[in-house]
């Protein structure tokens, strides 16, 4: 059995982008900007990972005078620390949930023994808000590692995030499983040499998961057993 299991985050444990795209929108209306991300877009801007790099991502491809503005980082690291109140707020009032299964997967897994690890791009404070809120208050005290954001230079589907993880927990790649559901994930993982379960969620079921041992709806009803059997053929990097 798997010593380890390392969680994704938004769209993992939860769908939260539609409530990060509600936050970028909302702090784009609070600093009078003319840009809207509606959902065709924000699927295709989603493919960047990380909201200050989305926010530079957008400026190139449809706003690129901007990056003119004098000190323009510290301009897109303003504006995301605004979308980030926001998102924390919606977050606390509870508009998100857990996906499917869960919670069941996790209280198992805690039962068994089994540590749990969280590999997320997203900002540490949305990942604690979200854990609180998800879990009555006792979200943060369930994960003994958690590696969020902006801890590694380089983002998913860069390995960086994982293998800081698998450093965190003294754990090789073998000893773990990853759960995703986004490409950039899944081969952040697949780099580090996790076997990783995808479920993928509203913004990614269009992605390809071929390095996945395992592509499930969600995790209702799937046993540890049955993830760990299926991470007994894994696919890692390097065969
Ligand atoms: C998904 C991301 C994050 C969020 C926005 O992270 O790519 O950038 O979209 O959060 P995950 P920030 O690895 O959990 O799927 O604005 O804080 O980056
Ligand atoms: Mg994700």
């Amino acid at each position: 059995m798997f010593k380890a299991i390392i969680f994704d985050v938004d769209g993992t444990l939860s769908e939260t982008e539609e409530i990060h795209r509600k936050a970028f929108n909302k702090a784009f209306e609070m600093k009078n900007l003319p840009w809207h991300w509606d959902l065709p877009a924000y699927r295709q801007l989603l493919r960047v990972s990380g909201g200050k790099e989305r926010i530079r991502h957008f400026m190139e491809t449809h706003d690129s005078h901007r990056l003119a503005t004098a000190r323009v980082d510290d301009w897109i690291l303003d504006l995301h620390r605004c979308k980030t109140r926001f998102y924390t707020q919606m977050i606390e009032a509870g508009e998100a949930g857990l996906r499917p299964g869960i919670r069941e997967f996790i209280i198992e897994a805690a039962a068994k023994g089994i540590r749990l690890a969280i590999a997320t791009t997203t900002s540490m404070p949305n990942v604690e808000a979200l854990l609180h809120s998800a879990f009555d208050g006792e979200g943060v005290a369930l994960f003994e590692v958690i590696c969020a954001g902006d801890s590694v230079p380089n983002k998913k589907p860069a390995p960086d995030i994982f293998l800081l993880a698998l450093e965190m927990l003294g754990l090789g790649a073998s000893d773990c499983v990853a759960i995703e559901d986004s490409r950039n994930g899944l081969l952040s993982a697949y780099n580090a040499g996790i076997a990783t379960i995808v479920t993928p969620s509203i913004f990614t079921d269009d992605q390809s998961f071929d390095e996945a041992t395992l592509v499930t709806k969600d995790l209702t009803g799937l046993s540890l057993a049955t993830a760990f059997a299926t991470t007994c053929g894994r696919k890692k990097a390097g065969g």
